[in-house]
């Protein structure tokens, strides 16, 4: 039995690569100290590995911002649109590509994908790694696109990794895979026409790599677990056909969904090596033990790669032996997938409530985990008898655990009306009644919610963590923000005020922090794109919701304004989706728990007297299966949990979502199904292509879309609104149209932020007046 890891964090156990990089953007360290920083983070993860006893150290793993886009180096196919003269050093070309063009500092916002420059040339899209909140870079592909193999960084880590004297295991992303991710420039182009081109360049890789030394590649393409079209799938049989004849055995790495129609392919194509993803499509380890050639290595992923419960190692070891002594010694055992979907490490955060603590694994605790589960293989339980009886107490108190289980949440949930997901009335009534107490202009303006989160802010909550700020003043920074945000809303003449969120940190973190539970970590941090990163909140229990969360706040700012505040929460399945959740009750189950407490901050802030409340959903989208089958059911118990959160109120209390960074066209039916009052949306970047989507479908509630993109300081100018509005007013009833910019606003400044809003105003005027002309 082999033990080896699909690839490891690369931040690093503080985030040291997060930081080495935003100084390298400031100008503050030089490339050679960055890439000093990152030699130092492979060393030390490769020698975490040789400690834990793998059998490899996995490499090409790591990268500066990820590894789709190292890719796109790799195998030379960096966009013309570049323009690059080749002067430029590969790091400098790198970060162009992840960043756009230094013209500006480059932003990012608090729930959308892409930086982008304004003037200079854009960076590549950003786009969630299957159903991850990991983000990659979009490669770009048209009938143009030419591969060259530049693998002297890959080999140069190969070569660094040889060192610990254990052999090296590079991974890939495979070719089909590459492909599939990347995106058609020209209209009517097939990307999957570029293999031809794409496999001699694999092909040689693999010679190099053989030549360097390597027996083991490692490559990945979990698009195996998707509804693939005929044509891909077919390609799989032609490309790895293609692969073959070189000096190094091949595994093929396979995650995050079972393989289903694919099993039977995946099993047959020409590879030395097969792994699965035995915690997604545990169901499929059977079927692959009968399909898999006795010739071939099996590697089963039977350590959760994307959660932090520690494994049940008995549990393990009892589906690992049958299957061992089915296929001998071409057994391996491996984390399901990378781990860089976990924090580096757990078991030693202090923050993490006890005994929660000692049932979560981080991705060091999940390399000790492998070496337990090989020794228990190859020696007997007897050998591992300490590690054994240590885990069984961990996992019986979590099984058991009177923190995990709220009797008052499940009668609740017993006893829930079937009619707790509907709303007392029809939109229409709704509609008539909101307005008559909102009275509201032709054409509504509002934000999303957050503004600026400048430094002062940042510093004062830091400061509060730290109890170097006491309960009181930290309350009395953030009313004066709030009050800041208040006047200045005022002053732009925007009709639908937000309070800024100047007191919250992530906008799930924030909700998990006040929630029974969850609990927090104070250093798990998972990568989300480039330097940044989210600290998910782990929900262990049942959700409850102690007190109100927001409704002091929102109310403080309601009482500075005549006009209405918004007030502003995050929807259960974004809280769900973007949180360590339990594995031990189905994802529908804890969904609706969350929903229920956030209906009673909606009730609670209807209470108070606040006439609209948003509840945010952005992460919706990602939460669909990765298999067609999977949507309907899941659309149904996300879109349930929604309507649970947001009908509790009154017929005249204004309900908003607001969506951004998906495609929404091919779930138009369910978000419509949601039946929120107002639907803010992204909509700028794609120019309103989205809005026409909602526009056919005639979507039945009124709509925000995005005016204007935040990603960018650009301020844009009014005529730019005013065209964007009148395109949407073509799809939309007028009367149904709401003026907003595309996302939050935390990470811009408040100088192109208030220009910005003054000539989305502006827009929002002139397209009153023109319809009153008309
Ligand atoms: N929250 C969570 N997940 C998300 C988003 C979010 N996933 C999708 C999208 N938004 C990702 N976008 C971002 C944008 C900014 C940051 C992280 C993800 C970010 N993080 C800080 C950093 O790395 O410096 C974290 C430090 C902090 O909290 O202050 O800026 O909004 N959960
Ligand atoms: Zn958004």
């Amino acid at each position: 039995t082999k033990i080896h890891t699909l690839g490891f964090p690369r931040m690093g156990q503080n985030r040291e690569l997060k930081f080495a990089l935003e100084k390298h953007w400031r100008g503050e360290i030089t490339e050679a100290e960055l890439e000093a920083t990152g030699k130092q983070l492979r060393q030390r993860h490769w020698l975490l590995q040789k400690q834990s006893g793998l059998d490899f150290v996995t490499a090409g793993d790591f990268a500066y911002y990820d590894h789709i886009a190292n890719h796109i180096q790799l195998l030379g196919c960096e966009p013309a649109r570049f323009g690059f003269s080749g002067n430029e050093s590969e790091l400098a070309r790198y970060f162009t590509m992840a960043r756009g063009v230094a013209k500006e500092q480059a932003a990012s916002c608090g729930c959308a994908g892409g930086e982008h420059g304004s003037e200079g040339t854009h960076a590549l899209e950003m786009t969630k790694w299957f159903d991850t909140n990991y983000h990659y870079l979009v490669p770009e592909f048209d009938a143009q696109t030419q591969f060259k193999l530049h693998s002297d960084r890959l080999l140069a880590q190969v070569q660094e990794a040889a060192a610990y004297g254990l052999p090296v295991k590079p991974v890939l992303v495979g070719p089909l895979t590459f492909l599939w991710l990347g995106k058609e420039k020209t209209a009517g182009f097939d990307r999957l026409s570029l293999l031809d081109k794409l496999l001699p360049e694999y092909k040689e890789l693999l010679h190099r790599l053989a030549a360097a030394g390597v027996q083991w590649v490692q490559i990945d393409e979990p698009i195996l677990g998707l509804d693939l079209p005929g044509a891909w799938t077919l390609a799989f049989d032609r490309a790895y056909h293609s692969l073959q004849g070189t000096d190094v055995s091949i595994l093929l790495a396979t995650y995050f969904s079972p393989l289903e129609d694919n099993l039977s392919l995946a099993c047959k194509l020409p590879v030395a090596g097969l792994h699965v993803d035995a915690i997604r499509a545990g169901h499929e380890l059977n079927a692959v033990l009968d399909w898999l050639p006795a010739s071939k290595q099996l590697s089963v992923g039977f350590i959760d790669g994307r959660n932090i419960w520690r494994t049940d190692l008995k549990k393990a070891l009892a589906t690992l032996r049958p299957a061992l002594e089915r296929r001998q010694s071409a057994l391996w055992v491996a984390p399901s997938c990378s781990l860089l979907h976990v924090p580096f490490s757990l078991a030693q955060d202090a923050a993490v409530q006890e005994p929660v603590r000692y049932w979560l694994a981080g991705a060091v605790e999940k390399l000790e985990e492998l070496s337990i589960l090989q020794r228990g293989l190859q020696d007997g339980d007897a050998a591992i008898a300490s590690e054994l009886q240590a885990n069984q107490t961990a996992i019986t108190q979590r099984a058991t655990s009177p923190l995990v289980k709220n009797p008052a949440v499940a009668a609740r949930i017993a006893a829930l009306p079937a009619d707790a997901d509907q709303r007392g009335a029809a939109f229409a009534q709704r509609q008539a009644q909101q307005r008559q107490r909102l009275q509201l202009p032709a054409f509504p303006t509002t934000t999303i919610g957050s503004f600026p989160q400048t430094g002062e802010i940042r510093a004062a909550r830091a400061a509060f963590k730290r109890g170097e700020l006491s309960q009181a003043d930290y309350t009395q920074a953030m009313e004066q923000e709030i009050a800041l945000a208040v006047r200045k809303q005022e002053e732009l003449g925007i009709d639908v005020l937000v309070h800024g969120e100047a007191e919250r940190n992530d906008m799930v973190e924030y909700f998990g922090e006040q929630l029974d539970g969850f609990t927090f970590s104070a250093n798990g941090w998972v990568q989300s794109y480039g330097s940044r990163c989210v600290k998910p909140p782990i929900l262990f229990g049942d959700v409850a919701r102690p007190q109100a969360m927001t409704v002091a706040w929102t109310q403080y700012a309601q009482s500075l304004t005549e006009r209405h505040m918004k007030g502003m929460l995050t929807g259960p399945i974004t809280i769900l989706q973007w949180s360590f959740v339990r594995d031990d009750q189905p994802r529908a189950d804890t969904t609706l728990q969350i929903a229920l407490a956030i209906r009673d901050e909606v009730v609670d802030l209807e209470a108070a007297g606040i006439a609209i409340i948003q509840i945010d959903e952005p992460a919706i989208r990602e939460g669909l299966p990765l298999r067609r089958a999977g949507w309907k059911p899941y659309l149904n118990w996300a879109t349930k949990a929604f309507r649970v959160s947001a009908s509790g109120v009154r017929a005249d209390t204004q309900i908003h979502t607001h969506m951004c960074y998906s495609e929404f066209n091919d779930i138009l039916p369910e978000i419509a199904s949601m039946d929120a009052d107002v639907i803010t949306i992204e909509t700028s970047r794609s120019d309103m292509e989205l809005l026409r989507g909602f526009g056919d479908f005639h979507y039945p509630n009124e709509i925000g879309p995005g005016v204007y993109d935040i990603h960018s300081p650009r301020v844009p100018p009014v005529e730019e609104m005013v065209r964007l509005l009148q395109k949407a007013k073509a799809v939309v009833p007028a009367d149904h149209l709401w003026v907003n910019p595309d996302c939050g606003l935390k990470t811009r400044g408040w100088p192109e932020t208030e220009a910005a809003l003054a000539n989305m105003v502006k827009a929002a005027q002139q397209l009153r007046e023109e319809t009153a002309a008309a």
